[in-house]
């Protein structure tokens, strides 16, 4: 265990400050990614995706809801959880005028304006939810399952305590809301009140990380509570069941994360957070070994999870279409969160090699080149070409589709928009030797080891287009410390250089343990061949199928315009290779059946094969960027 305590006068950027854990996150302060790959998507999050999320949001009426007179009315716009957006828009700003690069001082006056707002909204016994409550609106907790109003102030909490890491204080007029907020949360649903939960889980994560901001125990007792009350089914009874409020199961007796996907992983990250503070070694297991089955059996090759559209949930193990994936945007950044708290908990790397996934195959395709259209969904196969959207018309539906500017349900933009703002929190972690890297970006690192030492690191990488990445020391003293860095399982034949020569490297933690010297140079060599990956046989929807991957990315087939893909075959026996415009495969597309009826002899319809020409693949985070296409990322072999 690293920390100890609660470090109540933490305020360096960082969303999770675990008062214990193998592992102590560096905050933006210490970390600083300064280009390549993810430094291009935060400048375009900050120049274009927070305004444009800003400007929906005032369009709409969600920003208004705080303060326009009929925000007291029933004639409030959008759903119950719309606060929760200008909520995840608030942390977004905050992690990102703490990035410190652009405009911080115009970030924070909107992050000014919007917080009198909403402080104006606030009752005063501290409840705070723009839909319930007022004249003309339903009374309040009446309308647990759909309501969302604690899962708006668990939002609100997670915005605070951004906002008073990146600058602001204990003063701060957006922390002083968040906890009048969370007082009332605490009075209302304490041990002795009704056994109330949310029909979305999230208050959970806010009131853990308000705790370890101030130290006010009660908010962690509160967040403990309302992780043992679930399961027990005081939510009313829903076609789509129980689990889909995360309510059917105790979390300590299930076995696996299963419904409303979003909603089971913000749990799952939100007892992570109850057991690490409580000290909860049982708790802490189960949710990891929840979390581990999920991933041997209900995640896409992309990362992404929730393969079912009607209720946004997990689809049993196994069950994983690519033409159905629901993979939603949130579902990732959820899962990043939750593999990230139980990385610095346990310290077990897999979990940085998890986050790796979602961030370049669910986060990195999730959002246009010019950041102001964005994917809901994660399809793996796009049977039918994909339209251009009118940029100024919000969808209604959700489920699929292209890109949009906006959706009615926009809860995934402006969380991606939170974790790309604060990015740096996630790539690197101190423990009881030295510094770990967990992610390769390009970036400058400036901390302390836990002796007080301070230590810097320069990284350099040519990621994810290839693999090579070095690692200067930029700040040591003499003395002996170690640099532990991921080599992941994509990276077959890796290599690693120091001043004491080259050796192969396999794939999980390296430790170089030396005293080091200033300028010294640490060189990983990361083979990013391509590969062709076969699915567990168990999961139908893809049987005899292979998809290609290189390093860390997916690989997909996309047809511009009409061109279907449904015949493609590909040669799984010729290697797939590199080439100035992608990945190049040798693929056929077999003659289409005879019109009618769908089915016939076995093998009639291969019975006669084209010869296989040169097919290039493209990266899966670039697909849908052309113009409208059709698409697939697991491509039947011949
Ligand atoms: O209910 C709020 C958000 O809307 C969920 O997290 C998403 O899955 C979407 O249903
Ligand atoms: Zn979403």
């Amino acid at each position: 265990m690293t920390v100890t305590s609660p470090d109540t006068t933490a305020v360096g950027g960082r969303p999770v400050v675990p008062s214990r854990g193998k592992l102590r996150p560096l905050g933006q302060d210490e970390v600083r990614i300064t280009g390549g790959f993810w430094r291009e998507r935060q400048d375009v999050n900050a120049a274009r995706t927070i305004p444009h999320a800003r400007s929906w949001m005032d369009r709409l009426g969600w920003t208004g809801a705080f303060t326009a007179p009929d925000a007291a009315s029933a004639d409030r716009r959008g759903r119950e959880f719309t606060d929760s957006e200008v909520y995840k828009l608030l942390e977004a700003m905050s992690w990102e005028a703490g990035r410190g690069v652009g405009a911080p001082d115009a970030l924070e006056a909107q992050i000014a304006e919007l917080t009198t707002a909403i402080a104006a909204a606030q009752a005063a016994d501290g409840y705070l939810h723009t839909a319930f409550g007022r004249a003309g609106q339903r009374a309040r907790y009446s309308d647990l399952a759909w309501g969302h109003e604690l899962y708006c102030t668990g939002h609100l909490l997670q915005a605070a305590v951004a906002k008073a890491r990146t600058g602001g204080d204990g003063a701060d007029p957006l922390l002083a809301v968040a906890r009048r907020a969370a007082d009332h949360v605490c009075e209302a649903f304490g041990p002795d009140d009704a056994p109330g939960v949310c029909g979305h889980p999230e208050i959970e994560l806010g009131l853990v990380e308000l705790f370890r901001l101030t130290g006010e125990r009660r908010y962690l007792d509160q967040a403990a509570l309302f992780v043992e009350r679930r399961g027990h089914r005081t939510l009313p009874p829903h076609h789509f069941g129980w689990s889909y409020f995360s309510d059917d199961q105790p979390v300590r007796q299930s076995a696996v994360l299963h419904g409303h996907a979003v909603r089971a992983l913000y749990l799952a990250a939100g007892a992570v957070d109850v057991a690490v503070e409580t000290g909860d070694d049982d708790l802490l297991r189960t949710v990891a070994a929840q979390f581990d089955r999920a991933l041997a059996r209900r995640t896409y090759l992309t990362g992404g999870m929730g393969s079912r559209h009607s209720d946004e949930a997990f689809g049993d193990d196994f069950v994983l279409p690519a033409d159905r994936a629901y993979s939603e945007t949130c579902a990732g950044v959820a899962a990043i969160m939750l593999a990230w708290r139980l990385l610095l908990a346990t310290g077990d790397g897999r979990y940085g090699e998890v986050v790796e996934r979602i961030l370049y195959n669910v986060v990195a395709t999730a959002i246009a080149d010019d950041g102001r259209s964005f994917f809901y969904a994660h399809t793996l196969h796009q049977r039918t070409p994909t339209a251009a959207l009118p940029r100024d018309e919000e969808q209604l539906g959700f489920g699929g589709g292209p890109r949009a500017p906006w959706f009615e349900v926009s809860c995934c933009l402006p969380n991606a928009a939170r974790l790309l703002a604060g990015l740096s929190c996630y790539l690197v972690t101190v423990d009881d030797t030295g510094l770990r890297l967990h992610q390769y970006v390009d970036s400058e690192i400036s901390t302390h080891l836990d002796d007080g030492r301070e230590v810097g690191l320069r990284v350099r990488t040519g990621l994810p287009d290839n693999g090579v990445v070095t690692v200067r020391v930029t700040k040591t003293d003499g003395r002996p410390w170690s640099i532990t860095l991921r080599v992941p399982q994509w990276a077959a034949g890796a290599e690693l250089v120091t001043t004491r020569g080259r050796r192969r490297v396999s794939s999980g933690d390296i430790v170089v343990y030396r005293a080091f010297a200033v300028g010294e140079e640490i060189r990983l060599e990361l083979p990013t061949r391509p590969r062709f990956t076969a699915p567990d046989p168990r999961i139908d929807a893809t049987r005899g199928c292979v998809a290609v991957e290189r390093g860390p990315l997916v690989y997909c087939a996309e047809a511009l315009g009409d061109d279907d893909l449904d015949t493609l075959r590909v040669d799984d026996t010729v290697p797939p290779v590199d080439v100035e415009a992608g990945v190049e495969v040798r693929a056929r597309f077999d003659a289409p059946g005879p019109d009618g009826w769908p089915y016939g002899s076995p093998g009639a319809a291969t019975a006669d094969p084209r010869p296989t020409t040169p097919l290039t693949l493209v990266p899966y985070h670039r697909w849908a960027r052309r113009g409208p296409s059709t698409m697939r990322v697991w491509l039947p072999t011949t």
